[in-house]
């Protein structure tokens, strides 16, 4: 019988947009639980990835990316939701990872620190620096004044240079793992050891579309749109899923339809290859197009569309 402890906890991962705060984790847990994509604020939910191991489990908790709400264009209801959530998956976390790219710190960056000290306060939770996208760099050396000028800022427990890309993101993510696990607490498992998420397919699903949303229109109309799953059944032949976009205007339903419907092919085609990946079944996917004007700045359309933290 293994004498080492084991340790079970979770393991927030937050920072602005765009950082690889996704990557990451889907990196982590070996499967594409959370959607990425070149485009900031693709994250809209807090989502887990749990990672289990015959001595530990953690519980990773992807974060939407923090943005200022200073800027005018970032006040519609759904960033402030979205805020509310990376900001609330603070609370009652073993360890908070704060993620920024090995380019330094930006005012973005040091928002989100400025919101992190306010929201760990007293509890002094530790906070580990990850400086991602290393591989971005002449030279690995080129990251040696970043961590100095990292560890003037705040007290960070450690900091870790990363890539969650790169040819030595595996190595990597297993120092990572060893460096976290230090934090955990000695307590038994929270999930069965072959759960890797807290999502259900269906919203797995909605979110495979979303992300071909994100990553093959222009501009943006990505921001202005929600994916609702209206029929998601399994038979013997297969998943047969049904899927509405929402849109807020008649001219985004137009070009998410594209010439000929071309480019609503395209993202049915894509999503549908990634969901069968998942489900591990044959998928039936048809995709419908619809405006409902104003949504992400209408309180009661966000709970609707499953954007249902607290609103207030
Ligand atoms: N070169 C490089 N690119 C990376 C790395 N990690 C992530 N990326 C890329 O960075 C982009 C953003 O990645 P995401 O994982 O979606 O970023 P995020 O922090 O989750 O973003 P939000 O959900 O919008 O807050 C994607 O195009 C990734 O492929 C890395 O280590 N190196
Ligand atoms: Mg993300």
């Amino acid at each position: 019988m293994s004498d080492v402890e084991f340790k079970f906890g979770f393991v927030t991962v937050i920072g602005k947009p765009n950082v690889g705060k996704s990557t990451l984790i889907n990196r982590v847990i070996g499967q594409k639980i959370s959607i990425t994509s070149h485009r900031p604020q693709t994250t809209r939910h807090r989502i887990l990835g749990i990672h289990s191991e015959a001595n530990s489990q953690m519980v990773f908790v992807d974060t939407p990316g923090i943005h200022s709400l200073r800027k005018k264009s970032n006040r519609r209801a759904i960033n402030k939701v979205i805020n509310k959530t990376a900001i609330g998956s603070i609370e009652g976390v073993d360890v908070v990872c704060l993620m920024i790219t090995a380019h330094g710190w930006s005012e973005a960056d040091l928002h989100v620190l400025s919101a992190l000290k306010s929201a760990v306060g007293e509890r002094r939770s530790p906070v580990i620096l990850l400086i991602n996208k290393i591989d971005q760099l002449n030279s690995v050396n080129d990251v040696l004044p970043l961590i100095a000028e990292s560890s003037g800022l705040y007290e960070f427990s450690e900091i870790v240079p990363i890539t969650a890309t790169a040819a030595k993101a595996d190595e990597h993510v297993s120092h990572l793992l060893d460096v976290l696990r230090e934090y955990l607490p000695a307590q038994p498992a929270g999930f069965d050891e072959d759960q890797i998420t807290d999502r259900s397919f269906r919203f797995l699903v909605s979110e495979l579309i979303r992300e071909q949303l994100f990553r093959r229109l222009g501009d943006e109309l990505p921001y202005a749109t929600a994916v609702e799953v209206s029929q998601f059944k399994q038979e013997s032949a297969g998943y047969h899923i049904s899927a509405d976009i929402w849109v807020e205007k008649d001219s985004h339903k137009a070009m998410v339809i594209g010439k000929g419907g071309e480019a609503l092919k395209k993202i049915g085609s894509a999503a549908r290859k990634n969901c069968e990946a998942l489900l591990e079944q044959k998928v039936y996917m048809e995709l419908w197009v619809k405006v409902r004007s104003g949504w992400s700045d209408n309180a009661r359309d966000l709970y609707s569309l499953g954007y249902d933290e607290d609103l207030s």
